[in-house]
């Protein structure tokens, strides 16, 4: 029995909530096929650092580097500085991992009532590939003179030729896999005349070898615009890191819900466990309530089974997690209904169970 060695680590707020629910529908997938999940849950985030003044140990990564891959949920606590959770888990995670493509599916799911008017599911299929490691999260930067009238800051955005290719080349290939083969590089080169220029550069270069993908260039300001105006012109997106995660916010509402849309922080190169999320926060206004939205998470496991290669146990979830969408009656709160996270994920695993005894059958 083929058995893959699973990190959980739900971190803070309604990751807390959301994640063992994904683990729940992993079990399903378990018990209904031939693999198995060994699962190790990691108590890090906020609760962590209270108690040991730290988001995660020292050897954290140490101790996720002979896994498959991790589910992961959010960091962020009421009472701790979001830069100290965020720089203390998810991104310590992310750079030690080199996972340098963030991949974020953008679909409008079967019964989603999506805010765009005259949009329909097949109007919104996006993917977009956010820079993972570098840029404006570099990390680089200071304060001097704090408090005094000459204060000072900065956060410098660090691009470097070999950080750019790769999240570039990694984009083009994405888009080539799909049926459109279709990129919308984005970037803000008329006013950042440094590194975005460069970025141009590069993508022209990284394009001559995919001259089966058809692609072109949009600055940010205005890609905003046509992500609403116009969404049936993109297919794959590329970005840098900032301006990729203001974007897929975005996405994520267009399609519905910040509370539906998932991500995988990768490590092409497989030389790490990848990390699969949902793309939303701790949520504080909702958290132990059972009012949040699992989907983003269940779709997060679809794209950690998919990165397992295990492509007919990511279509049953796929599917399982759409006829779900499909009901009003199993809609939580963001999505206007009044299910819970429990009733939800129950729903879940049972069509995935069914799937697999009709299957069998
Ligand atoms: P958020 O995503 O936590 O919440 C934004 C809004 O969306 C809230 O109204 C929330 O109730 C709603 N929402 C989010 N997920 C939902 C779900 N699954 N179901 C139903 N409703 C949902 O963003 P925020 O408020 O900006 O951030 C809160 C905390 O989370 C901060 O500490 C922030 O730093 C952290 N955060 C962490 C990550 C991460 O770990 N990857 C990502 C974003 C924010
Ligand atoms: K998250
Ligand atoms: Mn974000």
């Amino acid at each position: 029995m083929k058995t893959y060695k699973i990190a959980t680590i739900p971190g803070d707020g309604i990751g807390k909530e959301v994640v063992p629910a994904g683990r729940e529908v992993l079990e399903a997938v378990a018990a209904s096929s031939g693999l198995r999940f060994e699962f190790e849950d990691f108590g890090w985030g906020g609760d962590w650092f209270r108690a040991h003044g730290e988001m995660m140990p020292a050897n954290g990564l140490e101790a996720l580097k002979g896994k498959d891959a991790i589910l992961f949920g959010s960091a962020g606590d009421p009472h701790i500085p979001d830069h100290v959770t965020l720089w203390g888990l998810r991104l310590k995670i992310c750079q030690g991992f080199d996972q340098y493509a963030n991949v974020r599916p953008t679909r409008i799911l079967r019964g989603i009532d999506a805010p765009l008017k005259r949009c329909g599911p097949d109007d919104l299929n996006w993917v977009i590939v956010r820079e993972n490691s570098e840029g404006e999260y570099s990390g680089v930067g200071g304060r001097v003179h704090q408090g005094h009238p000459i204060e000072a800051a900065t956060d410098v955005s660090i691009m470097t030729r070999v950080g750019v290719e790769r999240i570039l080349r990694y984009a083009f290939q994405l888009a080539q896999s799909r049926p459109r083969k279709q990129l919308t590089v984005v970037t803000k080169s008329n006013a950042q005349r440094h590194a975005m220029v460069m970025w141009d550069e590069i993508a022209a270069e990284v394009a001559a070898g995919f001259p089966d993908v058809h692609w072109d260039k949009e600055l940010v300001d205005a890609m905003t615009a046509r992500m609403v105006n116009k969404p049936a012109t993109l297919d794959t997106i590329v970005a840098t890191n900032l301006h990729a995660d203001i974007l897929s916010d975005l996405a994520a509402a267009l399609a519905g819900s910040l509370g539906i849309a998932p991500t995988g922080n990768i490590d092409p190169e497989r030389r790490y466990p990848s990390m699969f999320e949902p793309i939303h926060g701790s949520a504080f206004d909702i958290m132990g309530k059972g009012l949040a939205n699992p989907v983003g998470t269940f779709w997060s496991v679809v794209m950690l089974l998919e990165h397992l290669g295990e492509h007919a146990a990511a279509q049953r979830v796929m599917a399982a997690i759409e006829q779900v969408t499909a009901d009003p009656q199993l809609h939580t709160r963001d999505l206007g209904g009044r299910a819970t996270t429990a009733q939800v994920t129950q729903a879940v695993c049972a069509l995935v169970a069914g799937s697999a005894q009709r299957k069998a059958a």
